[in-house]
């Protein structure tokens, strides 16, 4: 395991802020549910319990997940000692934990059938190489995103993002909305951020501004209603977000509220963008609402801080994630370009 603790060693000393990594044998996460109070690291052993930290957000974000399935084969093979059997099982485990991020999916059917066609002696290090190749590869994207994206960023532009698409969502450098935003800043660009809370885990609010103060980059909170009136008084000038899956079309799955920003971008003229990589492009989707989208527990609507805050009898709704449309998007920022409309035929480079 020498190649991954070498890596991982390197990883720490570039600035990165790594959602997830391995240490002393075992996958240590940054608890996302508890930022930014605290900065508690949470120690995994099993596949189970890696399932049960994605299932309840304790690790979030599509690309974050995504590195998380590919850790939690690696854990699989460390436990079973390679055996083939036991690392399809832990797949079929993480695959079932959350069903929209598509990152999530593709890592770990990538894992799968590698292993299918190996027919060498030594699996645990056959699953490490391909678990540190994945890795590398999403910072990868992330610092060409960034850079291609930050071209799109002018000096004083101010910028809405929604959710939480930045490095703990991701493998560390940015993720890939806050990649693009990171490397604008990175480049002298005077840029300052509005942030939507993102009701209701609050990943806007607790993770996005964490993580742009460790930058020292300038942002504001909004709560998720507000960027409407901010856009017609002329405060917002951009809007980028992440991805949660891209549909062939260009539909983007992103989380809930995301189609509101758009909505409103489109009708004040502002342009709307989403930074993505070629990993979360789902090919065989041609319909962005055709998607499955994940309807979590209604508790987290009613309460706050584990406390009621409707009445006991009130029903609540929470769809994770929402679709937008293509024609609202005005680009798809990429690690080879900012892909343009009409999507059907842009995105197939990306293939
Ligand atoms: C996270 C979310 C983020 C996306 C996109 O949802 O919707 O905006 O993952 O970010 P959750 P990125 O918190 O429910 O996992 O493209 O950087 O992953």
């Amino acid at each position: 395991m020498k190649r991954i603790y070498d890596l991982t060693k390197q990883w720490k000393e570039e600035e990165l802020i790594l959602p997830i990594w391995l240490e002393d044998g075992n996958i240590k996460l940054i608890d996302q549910t508890k930022l930014p109070f605290e900065e508690k690291v949470y120690i995994i052993d099993t596949v189970e319990e890696l399932a049960k930290a994605i299932k309840n957000m304790t690790i979030r974000g599509s690309g974050a997940i995504g590195l998380a399935g590919a850790y939690g084969m690696l854990l699989s093979a460390i436990n079973s000692k390679g055996n083939k059997d036991s690392l399809r099982e832990a797949g079929q485990i993480l695959k079932s934990t959350r069903p929209t991020a598509i990152n999530l999916m593709k890592t770990v059917d990538e894992i799968i059938n590698s292993i299918d066609s190996y027919n060498g002696n030594d699996m645990l290090s056959f699953v490490e190489a391909k678990v540190c190749e994945i890795i590398e590869r999403q910072l990868g994207y992330e610092h060409k995103l960034g850079k291609y994206g930050a071209e799109l960023i002018n000096d004083g532009d101010t910028i809405l993002t929604h959710c939480h698409s930045g490095a703990l969502a991701g493998a560390g450098y940015g993720g890939r909305a806050l990649s693009v935003i990171r490397a604008a800043f990175e480049q002298g660009k005077d840029i300052h951020v509005f942030s939507s809370e993102t009701r209701p885990y609050l990943q806007g609010a607790r993770i996005t501004s964490y993580e742009l103060e460790k930058w020292g980059i300038p942002h504001t909170l909004l709560t998720d209603g507000m960027s409407g009136y901010m856009m017609r008084l002329g405060r917002i000038h951009k809007v980028i977000v992440g991805s949660d899956r891209v549909a062939s079309n260009g539909d983007l799955l992103n989380k809930i509220g995301t189609y509101m920003h758009a909505l409103a971008a489109k009708a004040n003229n502002i342009p709307f963008y989403t930074a993505t990589s070629s990993h979360t492009i789902d090919f065989k989707l041609k319909n962005g609402m055709d998607a499955p989208v994940e309807f979590r527990d209604e508790e987290e609507v009613t309460h706050l801080n584990g406390q009621l805050i409707t009445q006991l009898s009130t029903e609540a709704l929470y769809p994770s994630f929402d679709v937008t449309p293509n024609e609202l998007i005005s680009g798809i920022i990429t690690e080879k370009g900012v892909m343009k409309a009409p999507y059907l035929d842009s995105l197939l480079k990306l293939k």
